[in-house]
């Protein structure tokens, strides 16, 4: 537990900043020894306090600084560290020397975040994910700052904060906290269309994930790669998590909201305290320059995306993340990412909405970390050095010797110098540009539909039900019925199946035209076709004294051996005591845990005879049941599934042959949810 398994450069940088202040005297932050830390210094033991206090002051100063402007987007999130390797070399597409060279390991740094909630919102509410990693490089830190959604709602970022302002809470009484449910929001996707194949995601299972382990990463827009010989081609960068794919069920992640409002951030510090290292493998869609125009959308446009059947992604190396951070603040909060931090071989494409982003970001970290230095925090530093003729600000830490602060200098033989490309200098791609300074729209960015449908035709039965239900559900809280109705409408576009069902949910008229011609559909875009693995799944085994000692003990071995989770469940804590002589640890009683944590349950039973008992288990396991989830029971624990009627239902396993159990519980876990059940 705990153990460092991520010795890198990064890691031994950061090692230089790193303070253990356990067994240490108390001191002033001018290193003063403190005698007394319980009293503040008084004229007498009744009388007021004195200014001379500086112990006081200082500590107390501290205190009422200690926060800093959470971020604008994004405020919620939390992070680990890293590394990458690549599988095979990328040499053909570009020169970074990171995807070059197969035997180097890069550090990384990855934040996970919900995008519209404060910094203490809730975790598993409906949002998109950012997905953004710094990789610390030989060549400087390349940040590749993306969403687990591939598109975006905007074409072009001077929008971007009028569609925050949207999604924010409402000004006039700050509700609701990270929910897109709500007036605002919605007037402003009725009013902006180009919102529509983002929010068909942002309504469909990927706003819910059941881990940040198990979704998938996107860098949105189009970048460039560029090689050696300066040729370039148009890329776009995924993340694909090892386990797969996975989502919460909205009930369970609302209700999760209350019960574990760290869900997330749990998931991912125990699954990494417990070796359970979370993978991701990085994927490139490539085209070439000269097919630039061959396809029926522009690739330019952020609100599309490149149907893996037409663009395969190549995968190209893997992530893993193996430490958790020391410090919250200073590593997760202190980090700024950038898109615009690149190495050579990497560039920008034209995108309008990329572009603007370049600005952003910078200028957000100087109000967010205080001035122009937050370069040197040691989150942020390059495991490269760094010279230049930069200088001062708040905060600086680099002693920058001698007199010259300016290029071009002779004092110091014009350095520091810049480096030639053959030294690695950075050059941004020629692209050649004859154009008119105008603002306008490309024609080519306005089929707002197409690729909605594409979403919309590309989804199970069951995803299907699940984006019905949270269009429902959102505009089922607006107090405007006229913009429900244009959403409706809107909708119509997309798919009149989809724009009547919640028309009639939500009691507003059926749109009148709508439909779509659109028969396309791209299966990768379907959660069914993901990886499926009973892996870190986490068990709940629900079980009391008396409980079959050999049996139970085999079957958890088994279970473990595939990789399963199990944390026991009862009526109290502390040791349950099993037939044979067999004991187990209990980790949660009905009160301290929740069906909603688990992924799964195991009805194990005991001596079941206790009223209250088998009314809590009962409980659990019929809302396990409701949330589609696999359910296990042997021997006692049948009797709960049989009371429910529940035993005949997909995903239910029933057995007394612990061999046979564990075989097709293992499979009912790996399939994640059995939306065949069927709930009345
Ligand atoms: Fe961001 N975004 N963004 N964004 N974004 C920020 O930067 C912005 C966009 C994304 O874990 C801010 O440091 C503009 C797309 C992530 O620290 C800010 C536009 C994508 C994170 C900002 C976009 C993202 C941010 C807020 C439209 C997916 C969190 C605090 C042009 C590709 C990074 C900060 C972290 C954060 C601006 C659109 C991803 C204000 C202007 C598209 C993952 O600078």
């Amino acid at each position: 537990m705990g153990e460092n398994h991520n010795k890198n450069k990064k890691d031994e940088q950061l090692e230089q900043y790193r303070v253990n202040d356990e067994g240490k005297k108390l001191t002033t932050n001018q290193g003063l020894k403190v005698a007394e830390d319980e009293f503040s210094l008084k004229a007498g033991e009744r009388g007021p306090t004195l200014m001379e206090d500086f112990h006081f002051r200082e500590k107390m100063t501290h205190f009422d600084h200690e926060r800093i402007p959470e971020r604008i987007v994004h405020a919620r999130g939390f992070a680990a560290h890293g590394e990458f390797q690549l599988y095979e070399s990328l040499k053909k597409y570009t020169k970074a020397d990171f995807l070059n060279d197969t035997s180097k390991k890069t550090p990384v740094f990855v934040r996970f975040s919900t995008v519209a909630g404060s910094r203490g919102s809730s975790e598993t509410v409906r949002d998109a994910r950012g997905f953004a990693t710094k990789f610390y490089t030989d060549e400087g830190n390349y940040d590749l700052v993306g969403n687990n959604i591939p598109v975006f709602f905007i074409q072009d970022a001077v929008k971007f904060p009028d569609f925050v302002h949207s999604v924010k809470p409402e000004p006039h009484n700050e509700m609701p906290q990270a929910a897109s449910a709500h007036d605002t929001f919605w007037d402003f996707v009725a009013n902006n269309q180009e919102s529509a194949h983002m929010i068909m995601w942002a309504m469909s299972d990927r706003a819910i994930p059941r881990s940040f382990r198990m979704m998938e990463g996107f860098g949105v827009h189009t970048f460039r790669l560029v090689n050696e010989e300066g040729k370039s081609h148009f890329v776009k960068f995924h993340w694909k998590p090892v386990l797969g794919t996975h989502s919460l069920v909205w009930d369970e992640a609302q209700k999760l909201s209350g019960k574990d409002a760290d869900f997330h951030r749990r998931d991912l510090w125990e699954s990494i305290e417990n070796g359970e290292y979370p993978e991701y493998e990085l994927g490139i869609q490539v085209i070439k320059e000269e097919d630039e125009f061959s396809f029926d959308f522009d690739i330019l446009d952020p609100t599309k995306l490149w149907p893996e059947e037409d663009v395969p992604v190549q995968l190209v190396g893997k992530m893993t993340l193996n430490r958790n951070v020391d410090n919250v603040f200073a590593e997760t909060e202190q980090v700024a990412f950038h898109p615009g931090s690149v190495v050579p071989g990497i560039d920008f494409s034209n995108d309008p909405l990329l572009q603007g982003r370049l600005f952003s970001y910078t200028d957000t970290q100087l109000i967010r970390l205080g001035g122009p230095n937050f370069h040197e925090l040691p989150i942020n530093r390059p495991v490269c050095p760094f010279h230049n003729n930069q200088r001062d600000g708040y905060g600086r830490q680099t002693i920058n010797k001698g007199p010259v602060s300016y290029h071009k200098n002779s004092i110091a033989s014009n350095t520091p110098e810049p480096a030639s490309e053959a030294e690695g200098g950075y050059t941004h791609y020629a692209e050649k540009i004859d154009a008119h300074k105008v603002r306008a729209r490309s024609e080519s960015f306005k089929d707002h539909f197409s690729q909605a449908t594409m979403f919309w035709n590309s989804m199970s039965d069951p995803e299907k039900e699940h984006l019905k239900e949270a269009f429902s559900f959102e505009l089922g809280k607006l107090g405007s019925e006229s913009i429900q109705q244009q959403v409706v409408d809107m909708f119509a576009n997309v798919s009149r199946e989809l724009a009547v069902d919640v028309a009639n949910a939500i009691g507003v008229k059926e749109p009148e035209g709508g439909g779509s011609e659109v028969t396309k559909a791209s299966p990768a875009l379907s959660q069914e076709n993901t990886k499926h693995t009973a892996e870190t799944r986490k068990v709940g085994v629900i079980i009391s004294d008396n409980f079959n000692g050999e049996e139970v003990t085999k079957t958890l071995a088994l279970l473990k051996k595939e990789g399963i989770i199990l944390e026991v469940i009862s009526d109290k804590l502390g040791r349950l005591k099993g037939t044979t002589g067999t004991e187990l640890a209990v980790d949660h009683t009905f009160l301290t845990g929740e069906s909603v944590i688990f992924d799964a349950l195991y009805a194990v039973g005991g001596n079941g005879t206790d009223k209250k008992f088998n009314h809590d288990a009962e409980y659990f396991i019929n809302e396990a049941f409701q949330h589609f989830k696999p359910i296990g029971a042997t021997h006692e624990g049948k009797r709960w599934i049989k009371e429910n009627e529940l035993e005949n239902s997909p995903g239910v396993i029933v057995s007394d042959d612990m061999d046979d159990f564990a075989e097709k519980f293992t499979r009912a876990v790996a399939a994640h949810r059995h939306w065949e059940r069927s709930i009345v």
